[in-house]
């Protein structure tokens, strides 16, 4: 079972999703090192459980999460001093990409610097009408450093990618629906319900395939077209040495809904 390493931290389970929960609402949900160290801790852990097959990453109402945390940051100086102080935390952040099982974030109010890119990091983005995401970096004298020009221009093209990180310019949930960086737009009142529902819908199909699946979307995102193709080919081939396969096939014809064994 994971587990939270810091009091910010929430860690619970619901059936086969695991939950991660953001709680430091005196900062807007700053995200301090010792915060995204144990956010990134537990999602790991729940990587690793065999009774979990997807998880959610939410924030508060009112802040999915407003940053890294500028208190932990005025201090730095120099490349190399940001380079030391940052070296384990940054290995951290890579830590979410190599997770296996797909996240879904519960984001509603602001998603702010690396508060977006921890968002944009997850899978799928369920986002409340308040949500609003934005790269401020440049207004305090930085820039993104954890996916902000990178993954954020991969989904809404350059154009607005270089307006949002070199003015801070900020979406609002309904035009990040627009330019699909969010799967979708509920009230408030139900983000992290919707957010639960998306990952136990998820949780519910076999979870080799669904590992393979995600990897493979997201290898799109990082190859070229043909080597895509490739490792999508190998990742369903296979798929066929899975009992999964030989269950959800023979479930068809008998016209039952077929049990997942994970194997
Ligand atoms: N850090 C620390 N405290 C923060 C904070 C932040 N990012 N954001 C808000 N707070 C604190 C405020 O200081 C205030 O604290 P008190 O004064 O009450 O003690 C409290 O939260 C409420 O904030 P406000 O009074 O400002 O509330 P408002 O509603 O007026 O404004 C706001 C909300 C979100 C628009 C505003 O707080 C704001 O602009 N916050 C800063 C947003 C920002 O610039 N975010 C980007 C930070 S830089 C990397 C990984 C990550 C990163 C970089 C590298 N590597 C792995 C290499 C990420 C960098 C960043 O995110």
């Amino acid at each position: 079972m994971a587990q939270a390493t810091a009091p910010e931290v929430i860690v619970e389970t619901e059936g086969k999703i695991g939950i991660v929960t953001l709680n430091r609402p005196q900062s807007l949900n700053a995200l301090s090192i010792a915060v995204v160290d144990a956010v990134i801790e537990a999602l790991g852990g729940f990587d690793r459980d065999p009774k979990i097959n997807a998880m959610v990453l939410a924030g508060l109402p009112k802040s999915f999460a407003a940053g890294a945390d500028i208190g932990e940051m005025k201090g730095v100086t120099g490349a190399a001093g940001a380079e030391k102080q940052l070296a384990r935390h940054l290995s951290h952040w890579d830590k979410i990409g190599r997770l296996k099982k797909p996240i879904v974030a519960a984001v509603s109010g602001y998603a702010l610097g690396g508060g977006c890119e921890l968002a944009m990091a997850c899978d799928m983005i369920v986002a409340s009408e308040t949500a609003v995401f934005g790269q401020p970096e440049v207004l305090i004298g930085v820039m993104a450093g954890a996916g902000g020009t990178q993954r954020l221009t991969k989904v809404v093209g350059k154009s607005l990618s270089m307006e949002m990180n070199l003015t801070g310019r900020r979406l609002t949930a309904r035009e990040a629906l627009s330019f699909g960086l969010v799967n979708r737009v509920v009230p408030v009142e139900s983000f992290l319900s919707e957010a639960k529902k998306l990952a136990h819908s998820i949780a519910a199909q076999p979870p080799l395939a669904v590992q393979a699946a995600k990897a493979s979307v997201l290898a799109a995102v990082d190859s070229k077209l043909s080597e895509g193709l490739v490792f999508e080919r190998q990742s369903f081939f296979r798929l066929f040495e899975t009992q999964d396969q030989k269950e959800g096939m023979k479930a068809f014809f008998e016209k039952r809904k077929p049990v997942w064994s994970g194997n």
